[in-house]
């Protein structure tokens, strides 16, 4: 008979490697330049079953090790326990409480924890979409590996390359020194594709209130989907004010430090959508505290970079909404998100379905 509850799997060790990966259009935003893909990759091992992998970004190269450093401190802290995700976060969460669980030091944990679901699924030999209850159905994605702040003549010419591969929706970013080259380079992506192409838009917090209802007043009969982060993310005051003068959508969430700012957001009606990322809102369990509190808001949630975990999370959250695809981890993976037909679909390997190309690893190796 098969055992009841925890099946004996326990953790022997976590191991973090640093790697930077070029991406083929380097992002600047309103909020700072991204020009390579700094990722932290993680493995825990486990006794009794398999090893559980996972990847975190962390935006600038000089995070990197710092990172890795925290995952393998924290990997130390829990050797020995049991494979029981929720018990994991509890156990780190009660170590941060001083220090406060956020910034690298919630990313570090996020890691761990995707680390942990994923050993989780491929013991039970599922995608993880299947062991959080869920089938691994299409989401729908839009691409979001380009249109920095590069100009209305190159914004035209990239969301055209963007729609290769079948994509409906986009992403712009916005954010330029004034609100004509705003308008301008919205106006030449929306004339650069099929009318019934989505296009997103994010200012990255570069705003501030008044400005942003100016901006979005005269971006309102242009037909942007979403306005992401008009102001700064944690403005939930300013976030409604601008909400409240649109009938665009505002969108935000990926700085949600876990399920209690999104629970603030939502008290104070800062947005329409919500996107959190799966690192910043505290991996899968975090994700899944998140996708409660937009089911009983009914909102909208859509994911933020990491398309690999997020196809499975959205496929198990009630009001999924837009996968954000980027291609950035690509280079080191075996096999790559893939997106057909503009939806993205979950692995259907055990686990998240990551496996590291090793010869990518070690050439990008940061
Ligand atoms: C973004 C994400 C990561 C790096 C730069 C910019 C952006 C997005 O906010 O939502 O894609
Ligand atoms: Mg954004």
């Amino acid at each position: 008979m098969a055992s009841s509850g925890n099946p004996g799997i326990f953790i022997s060790g976590v191991r973090a490697r640093a790697v930077n990966v070029p991406m083929r259009r380097p992002l600047v935003t309103g909020g700072g330049t991204v020009g390579s893909a700094p990722l932290v990759l993680v493995d825990l091992a486990t006794k009794n079953g398999p090893t559980g992998s996972a990847y975190v970004f962390t935006y600038g190269q000089w995070a990197l090790k710092p990172v890795v450093e925290l995952v393998e401190r924290f990997g130390e802290m829990l050797a020995g326990d049991a494979l029981a995700p929720y018990d994991i976060e509890r156990k780190l969460r009660a170590r941060a409480m001083l220090i406060g669980a956020q910034g690298l030091v919630a990313i570090a944990m996020a890691a761990i924890d995707q680390a942990a679901w994923d050993a989780f699924a491929r013991a039970r030999e599922m995608p993880l979409a299947r062991a959080l209850g869920a089938i691994c159905k299409p989401i729908p994605a839009y691409n979001s590996c380009g249109l920095g702040l590069i100009g209305a003549r190159k914004a035209g010419k990239e969301a055209a390359e963007l729609l290769e591969g079948g994509f409906r929706a986009i992403k712009v970013r916005l954010g330029y020194p004034t609100l004509e080259e705003d308008l301008a380079v919205v106006r030449a992506v929306l004339k650069a594709v099929p009318k019934d192409v989505l296009v997103m838009s994010d200012y990255n917090q570069c705003l501030l209130p008044a400005e942003a209802i100016r901006r979005g007043r005269a971006l309102e009969s242009l037909g942007l989907y979403w306005i992401e982060e008009p102001v700064r993310f944690d403005d939930f005051a300013g976030h409604r004010a601008v909400r409240d003068e649109l009938r665009t959508a505002v969108q935000t969430g990926e700085n949600f430090w876990g399920s209690h700012d999104m629970r603030k957001a939502l008290d104070a009606g800062a947005m329409d959508y919500v996107m959190p990322d799966a690192s910043k809102i505290g991996g899968v369990s975090g994700w899944l505290r998140a996708a409660a509190l937009a089911d009983a808001a009914a909102m909208p949630m859509s994911s933020h970079l990491f398309p690999e975990i997020s196809a499975h999370l959205l496929a198990a959250t009630p009001t999924a909404h837009y996968l954000e695809y980027v291609d950035w981890a690509s280079p080191i993976l075996k096999q790559p998100c893939i997106v057909r037909g503009g939806m993205a679909v979950a692995s259907e390997r055990p686990g998240i379905g990551l496996e590291w190309d090793e010869a990518a690893v070690r050439r990008h190796a940061a």
